[in-house]
């Protein structure tokens, strides 16, 4: 069999493809001339596609061999395999939660995935001041269902094993994590910035504060060596598709083992951008209501997932204390994930607002002064959550911090 190598596809290129595609060129109907092609790319990796037919359409992404915002950064183009090795593997667990693959091409390194053209992106709907309360309860069934089902409380350990062996390779996105992510902002570096002079005291004070700086670390060991579950690795609010009924996790390409409170506090950092980002008290409170009922849902369906378990496939660890105990075993579990949760929250508003990849959230604030205002109350937010990590013992305890803040910016 000839081999097609590597080219980046453009609008004819996708076209061919397809038409040698018996199922996906059924979902789009008639003919390859008919087909309309429009690049829709926004994240910071990939070229995304929407292709249109008569009937349907589709949605094709092709990794690129650097970044697609910076074409001098080169990158290994495997990222969609991983993105296709995670639907699979996620995708019998949380049903309609994501989407399905409906291809995936190892030469071209292509996904084809069916389109979510009439849902938003879900930070794109919140900066339009969308309040969708169905939304965070869907994320907390999401991580649950997804985190149970591929953890050593699901299946034996000889599977996750093999799961792991494979998203273990994912090492040019783990690397972008761990330093643009874990390590970066905590420190002079080039791809470093920010937008107002104001933040410049409280990223001194970030990176000269000792707690600060042994809560990153430690978060920084468990990011890499508690392998917990198969992880989305980026679910950020760019990460997700929703209406207000019917919500979507998307780009599964950062995915690997790790710790559980890493997806939920990508989540919430990201719902706590935008509550700064929103100066607004009524947004403000749905946003706090948001989280709660993010952790809430999390918390009771993981738990239900694990008390419900009782047929488990042979050869899965099975508890070993009982009664009361059992129960203090569960909980030291859950306490630990709250812990990473509040934790790794912190670490991504702090990047999102001094590292490399900034969010769009802030943009919709016109006034420069209360813009970096918004932004310097975010950052002084997850700075104190990070300096007294220790202080959080409950998600309320989190949750009345960030409900002080309701008047920042305003
Ligand atoms: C160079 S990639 C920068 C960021 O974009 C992705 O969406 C991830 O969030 C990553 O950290
Ligand atoms: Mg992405």
């Amino acid at each position: 069999m000839t081999q097609t190598p590597y080219h980046t596809l453009d609008a004819q290129g996708i076209r061919s493809l397809i038409a040698g595609l018996p199922d996906v060129a059924t979902r789009l109907g008639g003919a390859p001339a008919q087909w309309q092609v429009r690049e829709v790319s926004d994240g910071n990796l990939n070229n995304v596609f929407l292709v249109n037919g008569p009937v349907g359409e589709v949605c094709l992404k092709q990794s690129l061999p650097h970044v697609r915002v910076d074409p001098s950064w080169k990158m290994p183009l495997d990222r969609t395999f991983f993105e296709a090795a995670w639907l699979h593997a996620v995708l019998p667990l949380v049903g309609e939660l994501t989407t399905e693959c409906l291809y995936f091409d190892r030469d071209l390194y292509v996904l084809i995935v069916e389109s979510l053209s009439g849902h938003t992106v879900l930070r794109t709907a919140l900066m339009q001041g969308a309040d969708w309360p169905g939304v965070a309860p869907r994320i907390g069934t999401f991580i649950a269902r997804a985190a149970f089902g591929t953890s050593l409380l699901a299946r034996p350990f000889e599977e996750v094993f093999t799961t792991r062996r494979t998203f273990a390779a994912n090492l040019a996105l783990t690397r972008i994590t761990l330093d643009l992510v874990l390590d970066d902002p905590y420190r002079d570096h080039p791809r470093n910035h920010w937008h107002a002079p104001v933040l410049t005291p409280i990223v001194l004070d970030i990176r000269s504060s000792a707690a600060t700086l042994l809560a990153v670390e430690n978060l920084r060991r468990r990011f890499l060596s508690q392998p917990q579950a198969l992880l989305h690795g980026d679910l950020h609010t760019g990460s997700i598709m929703s209406t207000a009924d019917d919500t979507r996790v998307i780009d599964g390409e950062f995915a690997i083992y790790g710790p559980i409170g890493f997806d939920c506090g990508m989540f919430v950092g990201n719902l706590v951008l935008h509550y700064f980002a929103t100066p607004d008290r009524a947004a403000r409170k749905a946003t706090v209501r948001d989280i709660a009922a993010f952790w809430n849902s999390f918390h009771e369906q993981f738990m239900g997932l694990w008390n419900g378990n009782e047929s488990p496939p042979p050869g899965t660890l099975r508890p070993l204390a009982y009664g009361p105990a059992a129960h203090v075993a569960q909980q030291a579990f859950m306490d630990e994930i709250l812990g990473d949760t509040i934790g790794f929250a912190g670490i991504e508003i702090i990047r999102r607002i001094i590292g490399y990849a900034h969010t769009a959230d802030f943009d919709t604030i016109a006034d420069p002064q209360q813009r970096a205002t918004c932004r310097a109350g975010a950052l002084s937010f997850a700075y104190h959550v990070l300096d007294h990590l220790s202080e959080f013992h409950a998600i309320n305890d989190f949750l009345y911090y960030l409900d002080e803040q309701e008047f920042v910016g305003l």
